[in-house]
């Protein structure tokens, strides 16, 4: 964190900031929550781009009914900061992917997305009630999903917040589906990885990572960060990694 405060001018953003304490407040409360070793050659890194310095910070846990949960913030220079966080289930335990990106560029956040992204068919019945029963404010600019985003749920969020307020509507509508998802993952629990459920919900994942995968704005700020070979390992091995076959 101390270097954030050189590269960014000791600025992030509200948004990012909040959205990162909520995320870690939400995760503290789940089971066995562990840290995962880090992988040294990505946990902190530094690059440039035209110029500019870019740096990303990652945080690894694991714990009960989840194989990761991953919450990364990059900043390049002074005009791009990116929060990105995902919880990625073990495929035996009859759990959703949550996931959240907010983008943010010279002239405020560009991009905010929030879903619980389901494994199998739909998502369970408990789960579509809660997210059913929240209070979804109405966001003025509701954004457009590429073709790809076919994995996320019909509860998906993206948007471009127009003021201050709307920013708090989606960090308050973001501690909604955690809490959401915190309560299915406290009544889960594992089915052997054998059963038909656990293989369906492990090929769920698979299509899930690897249509972000093809996210190509996340390969282009890398690549051209990087390069193209670094950009593709930290995609496959750090966001977007497969779950290990059952
Ligand atoms: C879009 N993602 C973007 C954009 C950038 C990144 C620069 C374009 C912003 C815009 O259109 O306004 C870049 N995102 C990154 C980088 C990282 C990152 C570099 O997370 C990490 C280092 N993306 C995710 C997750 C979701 C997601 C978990 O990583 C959803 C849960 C969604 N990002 C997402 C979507 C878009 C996006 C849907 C818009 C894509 C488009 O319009 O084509």
């Amino acid at each position: 964190m101390v270097l954030f405060s050189s590269i960014s001018g000791g600025q992030l953003h509200p948004l990012v900031e909040s959205l990162a304490s909520v995320v870690k407040t939400r995760r503290g409360q789940l089971p066995n929550l562990t840290s995962l070793p880090a992988n040294i050659d990505f946990m902190e890194v530094e690059g440039t781009l035209e110029g500019e310095e870019l740096f990303i910070w990652n945080e690894m846990h694991c714990c009960q009914g989840l194989r990761k949960l991953h919450l990364e913030i990059a900043i390049l220079g002074k005009g791009l900061q990116i929060l990105h966080c995902v919880f990625f289930p073990d495929p035996c335990f009859d759990l959703p992917i949550f996931g959240t990106d907010v983008v943010v560029g010279p002239s405020g956040v560009s991009a905010a997305i929030v879903d619980i992204s389901p494994v199998s068919s739909q998502l369970s019945s408990s789960l579509e009630a809660c997210l059913m029963n929240l209070s979804i404010p109405p966001f003025q600019q509701v954004r457009e999903l590429p073709a790809w985003g076919s994995i996320f749920s019909p509860f998906v969020k993206f948007i471009r917040p127009s003021s201050k307020e709307e920013e708090l509507h989606f960090l308050q509508l973001v501690d909604d589906y955690l809490k959401c998802f915190n309560s299915e993952l406290l009544k889960n629990s594992s089915e052997s990885s054998d059963s038909e459920s656990s293989i369906k919900r492990y090929h769920g994942q698979l299509n899930y990572c690897r249509k972000q995968k093809s996210n190509d704005k996340t390969r282009r700020l890398l690549a051209n960060a990087f390069n193209p070979v670094w950009a593709d390992r930290y995609i496959n091995e750090v966001l977007f990694d497969e779950p290990l076959g059952l």
